[in-house]
């Protein structure tokens, strides 16, 4: 079957991807300072970094001067747990979401009805420049509940106009059926559980290069380049990045369009700032750094200068779909989660390409970490496909050194990297965890 990868019809609320610079710099500005002042007037926490700056709102006369504004950051929504910087009354907010994050308590946030039509529309901009449109049928994968992928999702494709399968997380062989069965022309989930679908069905007899399916709107985990290849060739589909966090909104912060050159940020809705992780400094476009957003029009929660961890760089250079929205380079990594071994820094996102880069590796790993007679010690456990698990062991040692050498060119570290057999490795349905650091345990 043919797969259409026409661009759809335009949908008028993209009309905000392509506005021109200096009224999108002008409508941030004016947004930015409407939202500070409402901030101050009513979150305690904001007030009082404002005043301990001697800053008012009113002090801000151009967009540049948010550079003044103090940060944010994860631990103020946990100390401030649960409702404490809400900036509206709770007879205005209509929904909660929460992310678990690994320890402790979650962090929750809140959205009045307003900020709810602000997400769908973002999310219908985001389908929309991935040329979803009225018609396709969205296999909504991300999970519903506390997790913002689910609902997030499932009201953008809805105000699309296309027909949505509120499919959830899990239950994967049931999943594949009502992929076949509905004739899902796009699905949303992560890229590692797109992966696990991709081998069920094969295990079903069925090649997903057979169904009319053309879009992935892939996101939540970090993902590389190498991985888009893989997913693409093994499925026939246009894998697209998608970027957000519970904090700013949820999935569409940031989408990316039919060129897959990196995610747009929707900016008149977020403003972007790259900053050095170690010394705060603000860096310019195409340096990488750790992204700052701030929220624009959020009411329930507004965000001033939100630190996010991930590490990326903003790319003001212009996209061949005329959207004047910035890109951010793909999200590889977060600031939290580099490792370091031997003292020297590593990020799983690296490992991921080194194994990638070479044939007969699956894209279906694993990083033990642990710590032998006080020496660090890095295995990485990689399935392999079933002709090669059943070749020679001579077969399977060159392959084995060859995945060594890539982890040690890219890392600069030496691995054992321990060959599996397919199957074996516990698969996501959500975000893939991908490293086991015992020394930490
Ligand atoms: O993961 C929101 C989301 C749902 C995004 C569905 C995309 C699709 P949180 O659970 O709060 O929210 O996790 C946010 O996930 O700070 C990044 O570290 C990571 N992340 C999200 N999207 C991407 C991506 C949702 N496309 C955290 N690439 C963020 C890399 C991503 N990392």
């Amino acid at each position: 079957m043919s797969k259409n990868y026409q661009p759809g019809p335009f949908h008028p609320a993209s009309a905000m991807d392509y506005l021109p610079l200096p009224q999108l710099r002008d409508l941030q500005f004016q947004r930015l300072r409407a939202m500070v002042q409402r901030a101050c007037d009513r979150v305690a926490l904001f007030r009082q970094r404002m005043e301990a700056r001697s800053l008012k709102p009113a002090h801000l006369e151009t967009l540049d001067d948010i550079a003044k504004l103090p940060f944010t950051v994860k631990t103020d929504l946990r100390d401030t747990y649960p409702f404490g910087l809400f900036a509206s009354p709770l007879t205005e907010i209509v929904r909660f979401h929460a992310s678990t994050g690994t320890t402790g308590k979650p962090i929750v946030v809140a959205y009045t009805q307003e900020d709810l039509n602000d997400w769908t529309q973002v999310m219908l901009r985001s389908f929309a420049a991935c040329g979803v449109h009225r018609g396709d049928i969205v296999h909504n994968a991300y999970g519903y509940g506390l997790f913002t992928g689910g609902l997030g999702a499932h009201y953008g494709a809805e105000a699309l106009g296309a027909s949505v399968i509120p499919i959830s997380g899990g239950n994967t062989d049931r999943q594949v059926m009502v992929l076949r069965d509905f004739g899902a022309t796009a699905i949303c989930c992560t890229p590692s559980y797109f992966l696990h679908l991709i081998e069920r069905a094969a295990g079903m007899g069925i090649n997903f290069k057979d169904l009319p399916l053309r879009a992935g709107i892939f996101g939540a985990e970090p993902w590389t380049e190498s991985m888009r290849q893989r997913i693409e060739a093994e499925s026939g589909i246009k894998a697209y990045d998608i970027y957000g966090l519970s904090e700013i909104i949820g999935p569409g912060v940031a989408m990316e369009c039919l060129h897959q050159a990196g995610p747009h940020i929707f900016e008149d809705m977020f403003y972007p700032e790259i900053i050095d992780p170690e010394t705060c400094e603000l860096l310019p476009d195409g340096a990488e750094g750790e992204l700052v957003l701030t929220t624009l029009c959020k009411r329930a929660m507004p965000m001033i200068r939100y630190r996010t961890r991930d590490i990326t760089s903003l790319n003001s250079e212009p996209c061949a779909c005329g959207r004047t929205l910035r890109r951010i380079r793909r999200i590889g990594r977060r600031s939290d989660d580099m490792l370091i071994i031997r003292g020297v820094n590593v990020y799983p996102s690296q490992i991921e390409s080194a194994l990638l880069a070479v044939e007969g590796a699956q894209p279906h790993y694993q990083i033990v970490v642990d710590r032998q007679k006080g020496l660090d010690v890095l295995e990485v456990q990689v399935e392999v496909t079933a002709e090669l698990f059943s070749d020679t062991v001579g077969g399977l040692e060159k392959l084995q050194a060859k995945l060594s050498r890539s982890v040690e060119s890219v890392t600069g570290l030496r691995a054992e990297v321990r060959l599996v057999a397919p199957h074996t490795l516990q698969r996501s349905e959500g975000k893939a965890k991908r490293v086991i650091d015992k020394r930490k345990m």
